[in-house]
């Protein structure tokens, strides 16, 4: 190669380079509207969940759908359909292990009517409260809408791709491939196989990449002028007795555009028991505060004898003439969140969380919505007494979001931002997209108590500094009122993330990655790490993940790696620096990896998935539970004074007194 050309390809190199290096700040698309759909007086809903027709793509010919148009017609006309039901994961639904592990698109349809009733005088909107990863969506074969991010609700309106009276098809074409710039990160490559060459999905994360149409599909309708988004922020003054909420309507639509200053909200808000408590109307700004006397604040489960007490709110929009043009209702929990560089607190007083961390995971559904299993897993929760935790690693579904919110289970709301690395721009305005779309999903419930912006991202690479600056900034810009967060495994002494956070969460399994099997290393090593992290930052901390996987009925004593004893020793060792680390006021919490056994990608180190659940993934109890269960209500007992449920201890024998040893009374 001539030389000029050698230096001007090594000279492109370096500029590609360099130019990979430089992120900036850029502004992201934000969300509009995507309000729950409820019904009401001027709105109705309908599920199109059920049984869809599905295809599947050839891996290597992933766009022959959208050059075929698969979406002009049945797709029973295109390929042979198998049954798919909606909402599920579709991997685990057949007996294919080529579906299980299946690379690229998936394409699904159905058919359903539209009543001629919804043809006058409103708006139909399409929403899907989640597609994993990437969504295309067509409406009688006209492009809809397009979405990517998992885990997150998307709609648009379909008003004029619907047939009244008469029956209507949607199709969706759904993508699951990870790659480097989707948020979580993936790589893609195509590697030879017995009978050629075969494309691979490969992850670092350790949850298996299901996906599908996740959530709940939905129909709904809006009047033709409607309330597009609440926003409300609470919080609680004169020792807890007077409650304020800070609220704020845009409006959208016919009137909206033509006669904005004739509209204004009537509020009112109503107690658990039904009993009207305000009803307040807004200027033309649709905004202002609610004051609410003799308030009932929202408390954690366990803080309190009645934890999770919820209002609601009913939002009126008027038009000119007062006429009534839309209602929302909106359930509303007040409470004050604050936090300092030792504690945190809600409503003024200090909280110590115990939880988990969790999968939205089970049997055959995988990440499927499914409410059978969220109620178990509440009330497993409530059960074992923890009173948070965190959706680790991606946003749950908005019907378990309302859920914590009415029983008091705190949330460290976080993004799917997971092992998060090469850094570079598109990746950091997807990863500030996906903040910007939580938060506004998110932003009204009680629950959400904190944001995390990412678990185990490379925080001691080149640019995770001014990446992460980034991140937690622009998080903050959208939401002052939570602290912010992120699950970091990076030696703290490397760490570059952990300026910018409000409180420092950390991940570190001793006994089980490190020092395997030692039960002598787990004590101590966690008291000086978390007060490593707190001398650095002086900023409180939180031990977001320790565990051990654990096989259900593997028992062996000693205690050795993956036996039921081996669990519950590991988490009494952890106990034991959390009780020495809660004296200090800066240690704030303790999460237990992970509240169910849960499946991941094939590899050795995994026994069909990952083991590391108090619960199995059937949602029954390890041994380790029951030494969860007394912790966490010890800890309820001590730090809140909470009730002690009945059957925490077994009965062992009467005595007649204290039994005694050399230390004292048992
Ligand atoms: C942590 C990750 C979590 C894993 C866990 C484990 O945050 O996603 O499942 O390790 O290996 O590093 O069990």
């Amino acid at each position: 190669m001539a030389l000029w050309l050698s230096s001007l390809v090594i000279g492109l190199y370096i500029l590609n380079f360099t130019l990979a290096l430089i992120i900036v700040n850029k502004d992201v698309k934000t969300s509009r509207g995507m309000l729950y759909p409820r019904e009401s007086e001027t709105r109705e809903v309908r599920s199109l969940d059920g049984i869809w027709n599905f295809v599947c793509s050839d891996e290597t010919n992933p766009t022959q759908g959208i050059r075929d148009k698969w979406f002009d017609d049945d797709l029973s006309k295109s390929r042979p359909i198998i049954p798919m039901p909606v909402p599920a994961s579709y991997n685990d639904i057949t007996t294919e292990r080529s579906l299980r592990d299946h690379v690229g698109t998936v394409w699904y349809d159905r058919k359903f009517f539209v009543p001629r009733s919804w043809e006058k005088d409103q708006r139909v909107w399409l929403r899907f409260g989640s597609v994993h990863y990437e969504a295309f969506v067509w409406i009688n074969g006209e492009s809809a809408v397009k979405h990517e991010m998992g885990h997150l609700p998307f709609e648009t309106e379909v008003t004029h791709l619907l047939k009244y009276g008469a029956e209507n098809r949607i199709t969706v074409m759904c993508d699951n491939a990870l790659i480097q710039t989707t948020v979580p990160q993936g790589k893609i490559s195509e590697v030879a196989n017995d009978g050629g060459v075969t494309i691979i999905q490969s992850y670092t994360f350790d949850f298996f990449n299901y996906a599908g149409i996740h959530r709940s599909v939905h129909l709904y309708t809006t009047p033709k002028t409607f309330i597009e988004e609440v926003e409300i922020q609470t919080k609680l003054s004169d020792n807890n007795s007077v409650g304020y909420i800070d609220y704020s309507v845009a409006v959208n639509g016919t009137a909206a555009n033509e006669a904005e200053n004739a509209l204004y909200v009537r509020l009112k808000l109503y107690n658990r028991e039904g009993v009207q408590v305000v009803n307040t109307t807004s200027d033309g700004k649709l905004e202002g505060t609610l004051k609410v006397s003799n308030a009932m604040p929202w408390w954690p489960y366990l803080m309190h004898s009645d934890p999770g007490y919820l209002y609601e709110l009913e939002i009126q929009l008027h038009g000119a003439n007062e006429q009534l043009l839309d209602v929302y209702r909106l359930k509303v929990g007040l409470r004050t969140l604050s936090w300092s560089n030792t504690t945190f607190q809600i409503n003024g007083k200090p909280v110590y969380f115990r939880g988990f961390g969790r999968h939205e995971d089970s049997d055959v559904r995988g990440k499927g919505l499914d409410n059978a299993l969220m109620v178990r897993d509440f009330n497993l929760i409530k059960w074992i007494g923890a009173n948070a935790y965190r959706t680790s690693h991606y946003p749950y579904s908005e019907e378990s979001m309302q859920f914590a919110d009415q029983h008091g289970i705190m949330i460290i709301d976080e993004c799917p931002s997971v092992d998060t690395e090469n850094y570079n721009q598109a990746l950091l305005d997807k990863h500030k997209s996906s903040l910007e779309q939580l938060i506004h999903r998110d932003r009204n419930h009680p629950s959400v108590v904190m944001w995390s912006i990412a678990n185990e991202p490379r925080t001691g690479q080149l640019n995770a500094d001014t990446y992460f600056q980034f991140v937690a900034n622009y998080t903050r810009s959208l939401d002052s009122s939570r602290p912010v967060t992120a699950a970091i495994a990076t030696p703290w002494t490397d760490d570059k993330a952990g300026r910018y956070l409000d409180i420092i969460s950390f991940n570190r399994y001793n006994a089980w990655y490190s020092n395997t099997g030692r039960m002598d290393m787990v004590t101590q090593r966690v008291i000086d790490e978390a007060t490593a992290w707190n001398k650095k930052y002086g900023k409180p901390v939180i031990m977001s993940e320790y565990g051990a996987d654990t096989l259900e009925g593997l028992h062996l004593q000693p205690s050795f790696v993956w036996s039921e004893e081996f669990q519950s020793e590991v988490f009494s060792r952890h106990f034991k620096a959390f009780d020495a680390l809660r004296r200090k006021k800066w240690f704030i919490g303790e999460f237990v990896w992970n509240f169910a056994d849960f499946k991941t990608a094939q590899s050795y180190t995994r026994v069909g998935g990952n083991k590391k659940g108090v619960f199995t993934r059937a949602r029954q109890p390890k041994a380790a539970a029951h030494l969860l269960r007394q912790r966490y209500f010890a800890l309820g007992r001590e730090v809140d004074q909470c009730s002690l449920p009945e059957d925490l201890f077994t009965y062992i024998v009467d005595v007649g007194g204290s039994i005694k040893n050399e230390s004292g009374d048992l």
